[in-house]
């Protein structure tokens, strides 16, 4: 039995080794490892041999079998062009296609805000989401207990400092970063800050608890108010058009004076009234103003030398106005039918 399995074994090699096609190959392992082929008629004589024989006899069938079949797996594969190598990877074949994903809505506006900024000589400057109450409030004018404060919602954050107070805070807004950029880099300074503020806001269509701001920041000498107007303007017009007109009224800031209600003529109506600038032809977008002089000093630079503007638009604000975009809580529902217009 074992010869002539032996002989079975070796007239098989021979054939695979003349094989030319994949046919042929399907009709030899058919004839040999098929169910009804060659070697399985052997197997069935295993039941008239003694045990000790059988259990011998299986052993070697069973190796002869499995070296047969590597060897017809090893030429499938050469005709099907691959290698018998299981770590080959056949880089003709198609791929499986990989998703790409692309930028939100608010940072398609902020990187183009970015190079407006940056191709004026302005820096881009970045700051902690998690801020001092001293950064986000008293350094720029506003005191524990001035009402000011209740302007923006705050979440405070549970953890006390030596005086027993609740020190740290989720920002209400990107001017945190003033106090931080100036003490960092002096005067003159040119800079821009995007990022992320939060406010415990009871949310709707127009307020978020997390949402978008772009700040800016100029200081050097002379800086006055028809240097802030302009850049508004520019802004305004870069966005939504050059036909865009800018209007600003008094609004207070303690860390601005005089301090402005940036708006915009609204770009569907272009300034005659619509349901999105609700008839007034206006849309406001930001605040902003002349740099208190005790914010100039708090950051070591002389107020009487330098002077400059401020400003910080609600960046999601922007983005809506600009997509037409009807509710801001969209921008944080990870609603992808949402994301995937941009
Ligand atoms: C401020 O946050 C000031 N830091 C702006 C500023 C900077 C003034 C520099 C002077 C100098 P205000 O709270 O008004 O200001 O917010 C600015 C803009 O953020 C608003 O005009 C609005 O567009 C947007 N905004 C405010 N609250 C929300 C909110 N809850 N959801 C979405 N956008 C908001």
């Amino acid at each position: 039995m074992k010869n002539k399995l032996e002989q079975i074994k070796s007239e098989m090699l021979g054939k695979l080794k003349d094989i030319k096609e994949l046919d042929s190959l399907r009709d030899l392992e058919i004839k040999y490892l098929g169910r009804k082929g060659e070697i399985a008629k052997l197997f069935k004589k295993i039941v008239e041999m003694g045990t000790e024989e059988k259990k011998e006899f299986g052993k070697f069938a069973n190796i002869v079998k499995q070296d047969l079949q590597k060897s017809f797996k090893e030429v499938e594969i050469k005709f099907k062009g691959g290698s018998a190598d299981e770590d080959f990877v056949d880089v003709g074949l198609p791929g499986n296609k990989i998703t790409r994903g692309h930028k939100s809505p608010i940072t398609i506006i902020q990187d183009e805000l970015e190079d407006v900024f940056t191709s004026l000589g302005f820096m881009v400057l970045d700051g902690p989401d998690l801020e001092s109450d001293y950064y986000n409030f008293e350094a720029i004018n506003i005191p524990k207990t001035h009402p000011a404060r209740d302007m923006q919602d705050t979440f405070y954050i549970d953890k006390k400092n030596k005086d027993g107070e609740n020190d740290l805070v989720l920002r209400t807004h990107t001017s945190s970063v003033q106090v931080r950029a100036m003490k960092e880099h002096g005067a003159p300074i040119k800079c821009v800050i995007p990022g992320c503020v939060f406010r415990c806001e009871s949310t709707d269509i127009r307020h978020e608890h997390t949402f978008y701001q772009f700040e800016g920041l100029m200081v050097d000498r002379d800086i006055n108010f028809t240097h802030f107007k302009g850049m508004l303007e520019l802004v305004g017009k870069f966005l939504y058009g050059e036909d865009t007109k800018l209007r600003m009224r008094p609004k207070f800031y303690p860390f601005v004076e005089p301090g402005v209600n940036i708006e915009y003529t609204c770009f569907i109506c272009g300034g005659k009234g619509c349901k999105l600038c609700k008839h007034t032809g206006w849309l406001e977008v930001g605040g902003g103003g002349i740099v208190h002089p005790k914010v100039l000093e708090i950051s070591g630079i002389d107020s009487n030398e330098y002077s400059g503007f401020a400003f910080g638009y609600g960046l999601s604000r922007l983005v809506m106005l600009k997509y037409g975009i009807d509710d801001v809580r969209l921008f944080n529902s990870g609603d992808l039918r949402f994301v995937e217009q941009f």
